[in-house]
């Protein structure tokens, strides 16, 4: 199976959804993309991330993705594509919707996986192949949690920081990216992100970022984040 159908199924799988091309997902809307369904209710992560936060983010916010990416993509045969195949091979969607693709499919794929990578019953850390890995190749937990920390503080205006496999040089790295850019243009395959756009924060935090990354770690899904890096090592 190629990558990049294995990574779609994965994250249609973890969030419950299918993030599909047009045909399976067109029927409840007559739209080719959908907003998946949110895992849990809007208040299951408080304290750490607020009610109205998530609700406005994920209806809002996410739901305005959806529909400019169905806006950029309609009548064109890009709408064949799943989102995470248009993202994956970016360079080779006509410039005319590239921009929209990116930052609307970006903004649509990035949120699908980070509903799925949190949860209420969340936190702690890794165990397993993912520990392992987080123990080898980033120098054990706490100097990953700094260098994700520092990846989401250090970046500069809207973004997101990342924990990624890159099957190039076969570890996980940590980064960032500016507005909706996903990794997996990059070819990384994204296992774990946090959203530090003001929208996904300042009601609860306000201006201040590094609390909300702090408390992020409370709410981290480790065993879904675990299940993508088994994923993304069978790719
Ligand atoms: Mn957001």
């Amino acid at each position: 199976m190629k990558r990049r159908e294995f990574l779609a199924g994965s994250v249609a799988l973890a969030s419950g959804a299918v993030l599909a091309r047009g045909a399976g997902a067109a029927e409840a809307t007559g739209e080719t993309y959908e907003l998946p369904k949110l895992p849990y209710a809007y208040d299951a992560l408080e304290p750490y991330i607020d009610a109205r936060t998530m609700e406005i983010h994920y209806t809002k916010h996410h739901a305005a993705y959806v529909a400019g990416l169905n806006a950029a993509v309609k009548g064109t045969p890009w709408s064949e594509k799943t989102p995470v195949e248009l993202l994956t091979h970016l360079s080779d969607v006509p410039e005319a919707i590239r921009t929209a693709v990116r930052n609307q499919g970006g903004g649509h794929v990035n949120h699908s996986l980070f509903w799925t990578i949190m949860s209420g019953r969340g936190g702690g850390q890794p165990k397993g192949d993912l520990a392992k890995a987080i123990d080898e190749q980033l120098g054990g937990f706490d100097r990953f949690a700094a260098s994700f920390s520092d990846a989401a503080m250090k970046r500069f205006g809207s973004g997101w920081a990342w924990l990624c496999y890159e099957p190039q040089a076969k570890q996980v790295t940590v980064c960032s990216t500016a507005n909706q850019d996903s990794p997996l243009t990059d070819g990384r395959l994204p296992l774990l992100g946090i959203d530090v756009w003001e929208h996904a924060y300042y009601l609860h935090y306000q201006n201040r970022r590094a609390e909300y990354v702090q408390a992020f770690f409370h709410v981290i899904n480790w065993e879904a984040v675990a299940a993508r890096y088994a994923d993304a090592l069978r790719a």
